[in-house]
Formats: C-alpha cells, structure tokens, sequence
C-alpha cells in the first residue's frame, strides 16, 4: 500500500535541510562557531538576566549557549518552518500523530483537570482518567490504613512494582525523587530485569504475606515481566498455599483484562489506561499506582498539576520564551550544527539519581529513528545520546571530560534553591558546585591566567581550560512533587520539540521488536535437554554452544 494511513496528519515531503532556516542556520554556524561565551558574555553585561525563560516554577538559565539573539531568531525561524505550532495543537488535539501505530498522543489528558473535556474517538477521556486516579487513591488508602489486609489477615508492609521499560523507570524514578514525601514504615521495590537477580534482591528477608505485587504491564505480554510475575507468585504461594491468595496479594495495571484475569487477578484489582498512552509517557497514569501509595493522593495530584501547568505553557506561550520548546532548539543546535554526539543531564540532588536513566528511555526511545513519518530515510542526525549522574558524584569521575576532553557535551544542569531536610552547611556546598561548574565549563581558564598563578610553563597546557562548554542551568524553589511534574513535562515536551524539527515518530519503539523476536527463537535452543540444530550466523551458534556445554559440565 502506498496511500498513508487514515487519520494521519499529511506527512512532510520536504526535507529539514532544504528548509530556508536550516539553510540560514548552517551559514549562521560557520560565522559564530569560533565565537567564545567570554566574548558573548563581555558583550552584553545583561546576558546573564537576559537569556532566562520562567514558568511554573521553574527557572531556566540558557545563557551559558554558544548562540546570539540572531541564533535564537533562526532557531524560532525553523520550529515555525517545520509547523511545530500545528504538531503541537494536533497532539494536544487527540490525532493521531503516532502514526505508525495509528494512535493518538495524549499523556497530556493524564494529568487535565476534570473541567477539561478531550475527546478521542468521539469520547471524553478525561472523566475516565479522573475515575481511575480516584480508584487508585481509594485502593491506596486501604492499604496505607491496613483496611486491605493479605490473605492471613496481615497488613500490608511492602509493595513491590513488577514491570519492565515505560512500567518501570518511571514509578522507580519518581518513587526516589518523592521519597521524601513517602510513607517511611512501608517498603516499596521494583523489579523489572528478567535477571533472576533482581527478583531475589528484591524478595530478600521479606514476608509474602504482608506483600503486595503489582503487575505493571500494559500489554500483560511482555516476557520478562510476566516471567517476574509468576516467579512472584510461586514465591507468594510456597508460603501462603492457597491459590485463593493471588487476589489479596496481587493486583494489575493493564489495558489486557483477559490476561490479568487468567493470572488470578481480580478484575476488580486491575488498573487500566489507554493505548494513546505510550510506556515511556504512562508515570502519571494507574502505572504510577506505587507512586501514589508511597506518596498519598494529595502529594501524586500535586504532581500532576505540575505536569499540567508546564503542559499550559507549552501550549501557550510564544516559542522565544517557551522553556520545552528552548531546551529542544537549542538540543538541535548542538545535535545538528556542532554535530555533538551526546548531552549530559547532571541533577544536583541524590534523591534525582534515576532520573538520568529515565530521560535515557525518554529522549532515546522517543527519538532513536532513523526514517522520517514518510518512512524515507533522514539525512540528519537524530537523537543525542543521554547520559549523567547527580552531581558532585560526577565530578569527581567523568568531569573531566567535559572540561578538557575532545569531544562537546552540552550539558543540562538542576538544582533547587532549598534543601528537603537541610544538614549544617551541605546545601550550599553542594550548589555552590553546581554554579562554579558551570562558570568553569563557560569561561575556563586561558594560559595566560594559569602563568599568572606562576605555573611552569611545561604544566600550562595541561592546567588550561578552554571553557566555551554550554550549559543550560534549570533551577527550581525545591523538590517537591509538583516541581517533578513540571520537570517531566519540560523534557517530555522538549523531546517533542525535536522530534518534530527531524519530521519522525517519537512516540513508536519499533528499535525493540527485533532482538525480542530474536530471543523467543532462542529461549528452547537454551532451554531444550536435547541438541536442536542451531541455524543462526557463526557466532551466534559458536555463543549458544559454548553456553550449552558449559552449562551442563558445571551442573
Ligand atoms: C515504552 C515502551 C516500552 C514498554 C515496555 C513494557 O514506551 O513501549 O518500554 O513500556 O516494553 O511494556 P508493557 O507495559 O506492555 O509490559
């Protein structure tokens, strides 16, 4: 078939690099590529104040940007000659801007309040999603007040979220970056790697009856999840004995009713959501339902709201002062023009520490493609490749890198103004790093300055910095779970951004499929007591062989 799908919007025939601001851009590169931010900053005494964008709550600094006003004004230029106005109100529309899947985009329905009316397919979703949100709010009620006991009439003392990708990094990141909000005499855990491992990691020195699994999956196909979950239930029921248990200790998230029902689960106990939720967006869905028993429903709505207003201001607000829509241009900038490779996000702030590998599935899942919606290839880099640790962990380990390396890393900076649980003088200490960090990065230090400070000449190279390094700095009042969600929102939104100047599909994740067809053939070669004639490439037969052989001399 060569006709495009139904429902979908018209795909663009031409390409990015053809485009009148692409063109202007490339020119505008050559003339400013050499240009130092001292000299940016030396310019424009105001620069600092300037080049800063706020909303809801969240301040970001751009300043530290290899750009001029002329770069911001192409950037713009660009975002409005690849009709990002009209992607924007198309997936805040409900079309079906997935289109390789067919599905709308709608995680901004998760978090609408229940005044707004969205309507797919001829239905209003949005009193669908608060009746789910109240569901979830009055199950996590009764299991923080022991109302829902397990099946030998125990409280529940430990909640373990079973689920892989999209139904994992979400829920374990913001289970962290909220714990300070969480219930302390509850346990919460996840498991997602098929990796018997982590299972037993997670299960250690705890009783199944006062143990309550979810099974987070919205297919309910998913094999290492469901490999997860009937290992948790045999583990639940080796203690418990009765098969009649499995409703008191487990219940779903899914849109797969039939599956979860043939697990054991109550259907009364499944959480549902929709399939124009993708995994990677679904944190404030039901597959938050962890999230909202450590946190309680007040502090998981406030959440929610945050999300909500940064959803506003993307939607609102125009593109040179709109924060998601900034941070996506400028990542082309760096992507594109100066053809870094890779970005770094460095959150000042330990309980942030999953939130680097949650942008990993968000920024790499959403935009790791390589053909256009018309399916034809691109011609331009896509996706930078996303990478950090919490700061000041980082800097005492690959910093260095960054300061003096070969290679450009732009790099997105977080920090908050107030600590959760202020220790003597570690707030400080811990921002004071986080600005002289990126001072450092912009300004570095010429050689003259390291002779100065009476450096022998043979040590100046190697204490000179050339700084010119860009940073955004993100900078928020504290962490609380409303400034998460606008966080979120902002890197969603942002991925967005940039998946619309390269024309592709960020919210499909066909990458996947492969290696997981691959693997299904694989498991009976594994698995089987008799040698089954191997058929893959040389390698591959040479690996599972030797894994065959060895296996069995060790058993
Ligand atoms: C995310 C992806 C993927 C998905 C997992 C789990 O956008 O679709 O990471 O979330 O593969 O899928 P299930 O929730 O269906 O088990």
């Amino acid at each position: 078939m060569n006709s495009e799908p139904a429902g979908v919007a018209p795909l663009k025939t031409q390409s990015l690099t053809e485009l009148p601001a692409w063109k202007a851009l490339e020119e505008h590169y050559q003339i400013i590529r050499n240009l130092h931010l001292r000299q940016l900053f030396a310019d424009d005494p105001q620069r600092g104040e300037r080049l800063t964008a706020e909303a809801a709550g969240i301040y970001l600094d751009y300043s530290k940007n290899r750009i001029t006003g002329e770069t911001l004004r192409l950037l713009v230029q660009l975002a409005g000659e690849c009709d990002l106005r009209k992607r924007i109100d198309a997936m805040f529309g409900g079309e079906k801007i997935n289109s390789t899947e067919q599905r709308a985009v709608l995680h901004t329905a998760l978090r609408a309040p229940e005044s707004e009316r969205i309507v797919v397919d001829g239905i209003d979703v949005v009193p669908e999603v608060h009746e789910v949100l109240d569901r979830m709010a009055a199950f996590g009620d009764q299991v923080c007040s022991g109302r829902w006991q397990g099946y030998t009439g125990k409280r529940i003392r430990n909640v373990i979220n079973v689920g892989i990708g999209g139904s994992d990094l979400g829920p374990v990141m913001a289970y962290e970056a909220l714990r300070h909000y969480s219930l302390r005499d509850m346990r919460f855990r996840f498991i997602s790697n098929v990796d018997g491992t982590d299972f037993n990691e997670a299960t250690v020195a705890i009783d199944p009856e006062e143990t309550l699994f979810i099974i987070c999956s919205k297919t309910f196909t998913t094999t290492e999840t469901l490999a997860n979950a009937h290992a948790a239930r045999k583990w639940a029921l080796d203690k418990l004995g009765d098969v009649r248990a499995v409703r008191k200790h487990f219940v779903a998230v899914s849109t797969n009713a039939e599956e979860v029902s043939k697990f054991g689960i109550d259907p009364a106990n499944m959480f549902g959501f929709w399939d124009w939720v993708g995994g990677r967006y679904s944190m404030d869905s039901a597959v938050g339902l962890s999230i909202m028993i450590a946190i309680g429903p007040e502090n998981f709505r406030a959440m929610l709201a945050g999300f909500h207003a940064m959803d506003q201001h993307f939607r609102t607000a125009p593109f040179d002062k709109n924060l998601p829509v900034l941070m996506g241009l400028l990542a082309i900038w760096y992507n594109n023009f100066f053809d870094a490779q890779t970005t770094a996000v460095l959150p000042y702030d330990q309980y942030l520490k999953r939130f680097p590998a949650y942008l990993q599935q968000l920024m790499m899942e959403s935009n790791g493609k390589h053909v256009m919606l018309n399916g034809a290839r691109v011609n331009y880099q896509t996706s930078p490749i996303v990478w950090g640790e919490p700061g000041t962990n980082g800097q005492h380990s690959f910093y260095q890198l960054i300061h003096q390396g070969t290679r450009l890393v732009p790099c997105d900076f977080i920090g908050f103004c107030n600590a959760l649980k202020p220790l003597d003088n570690h707030h400080e200490l811990l921002m004071a790093n986080l600005f002289a960090q990126t001072e450092a990065l912009a300004f570095g230090k010429t050689e003259s300055e390291v002779e100065a400070e009476g450096t022998p000449d043979w040590l100046c190279p190697h204490r000179t910095f050339d700084g010119n390094r860009p940073t955004n700095t993100i900078l928020a009042d504290r962490l609380t779970p409303y400034t998460l969600g606008t966080l979120v929102a902002l890197y969603e939104h942002s991925v967005f951004t940039q998946g619309v100047i390269w024309n592709i599909d960020s919210f499909d994740q066909w990458g996947v499929e492969l290696g997981k067809a691959l693997a299904q053939r694989i498991i009976p070669e594994l698995e089987s007591a008799s040698e089954i004639p191997l058929t893959h490439d040389s390698s591959t037969n040479a690996l599972i062989r030797r894994y065959n052989q060895r296996r069995k001399a060790q058993s």
